[in-house]
């Protein structure tokens, strides 16, 4: 190894991609789902690649950290997290907080801004010892990483747009079918279905139909906060014998706390503990079962594998969430998912709902709902340059910059209410 390998130059480049009308409790989701690209290239010619969120103010992020990152060692990490500090507290003045979807708020955009940047130092790291970025991880638990399919009441196409390949689903058949070729095409073993965006009645229905569709398949629902502690409750009992976990059914931990009193069912969460400040207070009063780690939220992959040591140590479940997302995010997950002893979920996954990607084919792949880890050094995965090419030009010309899924309802729908918590 010899000489240290220190960073020559940052490219970020933002990408968008053609995304299905998926309903949820803030909205649905836009016709391009925005992401950003991040190679860092090293002076001894390597490339680490790391994938985020693409959004205009994530983007003002990232070009600030990277016009930082040149000459810096590939192996400091600690140094990078000082890095990444000291550039946001200048460009905004203090730790300002970021904003995704409507959803996820977070007190400082550190953790989601040092997350690419940590992850392509981990790529090119493994690829200068040889290794996956798993066995950086601590080593490889399982050589393939199990996804649920990751289900969405849906209209037919966008606005104005022809039917996509999915169709409709906005009732228990729609989807049921929706569970069919998801389980045909990608072989997944366990099933999750978004809500918050019907009455709750009518998605326990929902629910209840997939059970009779595919007995023993472990079911998730979803609703993103969008019940009241008692509404949850209720749901609760009814789903009690059916779901393998409840997910976020009402917001914040006092609420969660309530809920899982009243209920045996465990409950998932990827809303209300998001950082690791969060655990103290959820653990004290039992507020979650189950966390949803989450590289791109959580501050990386040291920080996720961090995040599985905290919830082996008191007794949690530990799943992954997703947001909609590229190649290059899969193998990050993968490789972490790999590392992570006490997965004891299914991982969430969007990627069946892209239908494009931009690293080369072939490095990852489903087979029966779940994911090799590649052998290879590094993530596992190169860029396809040309698609890359075809992704950015998208974002060039699709005019969306941020992602808005209420106001785009509300385009659609003038009257749409976010529903969290009103049920
Ligand atoms: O893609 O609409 C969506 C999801 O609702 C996503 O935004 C959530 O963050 O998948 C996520 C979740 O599990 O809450
Ligand atoms: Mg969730």
């Amino acid at each position: 190894m010899g000489e240290p390998s220190r960073v020559s130059r940052v490219v970020v480049t933002p990408v968008a991609f053609a995304d299905p009308p998926l309903l949820n409790v803030v909205g649905v989701h836009q016709p391009w789902a925005l992401r950003a690209i991040v190679e860092v290239h090293t002076d001894d010619g390597l490339l680490g690649l790391g994938e985020t969120y693409g959004d205009d103010a994530q983007l003002a992020r990232l070009r600030a950290v990277a016009d930082a990152l040149g000459g810096h060692d590939v192996y400091d990490l600690v140094g990078l997290r000082r890095l990444v500090t000291t550039v946001l507290a200048k460009e905004t003045g203090g730790t300002a907080g970021a904003s995704f979807g409507g959803m996820l708020d977070v007190d400082s955009a550190v953790d989601v801004v040092y997350s690419p940047f940590e992850v392509a130092l981990l790529d090119i790291q493994g690829r200068r010892a040889g290794v996956p970025v798993a066995d950086l991880l601590g080593g490889r638990a399982r050589d393939e990483v199990p996804f649920s399919g990751y289900l969405f009441y849906k209209w037919a196409g966008h606005p104005g747009a022809e039917d996509d390949a999915w169709g409709a689903a906005l009732d228990p058949d729609g989807i049921v079918a929706q569970a069919q070729k998801m389980v045909d095409d990608w072989g997944f073993s366990s099933l999750k279905l978004k809500g918050g965006v019907f009455e709750p009645e009518a998605e326990c229905e929902a629910i209840e139909a997939l059970a009779a569709a595919f007995p023993g398949m472990p079911l998730r629902l979803d609703p993103n906060g969008a019940w009241t502690p008692p509404t949850s409750i209720r749901v609760a009992e009814r789903l009690a014998g059916t779901l393998e976990y409840l997910e976020d059914p009402t917001p914040g931990i006092p609420g969660m706390a309530e809920v899982a009193r009243s209920s045996s069912l465990p409950l998932a969460t990827n809303m209300c503990v998001i950082a690791l400040d969060h655990l103290p207070p959820a653990v004290a009063v039992d507020a979650v079962q189950v966390v949803l780690s989450d590289h791109h939220l959580w501050g990386g992959l040291k920080r996720s594998a961090l995040l599985a040591g905290i919830c082996q140590v008191w007794g949690m479940g530990l799943s992954m969430h997703s947001n909609s997302h590229l190649g290059v995010s899969l193998a990050a997950m993968v490789q972490l998912a790999a590392s992570c002893e006490n997965l004891t979920y299914a991982c969430d996954t969007h990627y069946p709902w892209k239908t494009q990607d931009l690293v080369v084919p072939g490095a990852l792949s489903f087979a029966g709902g779940s994911v090799a880890v590649p052998r290879t050094p590094g993530l596992g995965v190169e860029l396809d340059r040309d698609t890359l090419g075809v992704l950015h030009e998208q974002w060039q010309v699709c005019g969306f910059r941020e992602r808005a899924d209420t106001a785009y309802m509300r385009s659609v729908e003038p009257g749409f209410e976010v529903n969290t918590a009103r049920w």
